[in-house]
């Protein structure tokens, strides 16, 4: 099995998912910015043509984020990022669903329709025009999560889950590339902090994240 690594936020996910569980897998490293993803071999095992993916050793290739970490978490059940029992898991893919549709889809967005356009304008269609309102929703659903984090630890409790770690990894990256962090979220602040606390989040920081001036 190897891991189809590269710069950015979301292979960072599945590192500090990793790295919280203890998985140790060889990588193969793709250049996003030549555009290493878009084109074959990768974009033929992995059609979604992103970062990262998961290669089996039968040549399956699986990607998006939360299913290569569904999949990690199966055959490595402990510690449990997902659950242990149907009602851990049904927890942690509710939140899952509610911060990727509420808050960092539309960053992310965001963030490809405006300062990430000259590298997006050629791969996907993209609507500059969209890209304030695509921030301003995910603030929107920053606030209300704000709310929702009031005396807990974590999106699900006292639970660490695949949840904070999609909403980590994709707050520390926008947060440097023109969507800070409102300082008025005095919860989503307190838990990022938490967050970023974590060994796993320096850790899983890619060797080319300094040089190319991004928290990924
Ligand atoms: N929904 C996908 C999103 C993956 C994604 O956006 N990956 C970025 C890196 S963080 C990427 O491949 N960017 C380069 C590109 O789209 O060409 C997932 O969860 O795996």
């Amino acid at each position: 099995m190897k891991f189809l690594n590269s710069l950015g936020p979301n292979p960072r996910m599945v590192r500090m998912f990793m790295l919280e569980k203890g998985i140790a897998l060889p990588t193969v490293e793709h250049d996003i910015f030549a555009g290493d993803n878009r084109r074959p071999p990768y974009s033929d095992k992995n059609p979604g043509a992103q970062m990262p993916a998961l290669e089996l050793d039968d040549g399956t290739c699986i990607g998006e984020t939360v299913a290569i970490c569904e999949y990690l978490e199966e055959s490595n059940p402990k510690p449990a990022l997902i659950g242990s029992n149907a009602k851990e898991r049904a927890e942690a893919r509710m939140w899952i669903r509610r911060v990727e549709l509420n808050v960092t889809e539309f960053m992310y967005n965001g963030f490809r329709f405006a300062e990430g356009l000259e590298l997006f304008k050629s791969r996907m269609r993209c609507l500059p025009e969209a890209a304030a309102g695509l921030k301003a929703k995910g603030q929107d659903g920053l606030k209300w999560l704000d709310g929702l984090l009031a005396g807990k630890q974590f999106l699900c409790g006292d639970r660490l889950t695949v949840a904070d770690l999609v909403l980590y990894c994709c707050l520390d990256f926008c947060g440097g590339v023109g969507q800070p962090l409102d300082p008025a979220l005095e919860n989503v602040n307190a838990w990022f902090a938490r967050m970023n606390a974590r060994p796993s989040a320096t850790a899983s920081l890619h060797p080319g994240a300094a040089g190319a001036g991004m928290r990924a």
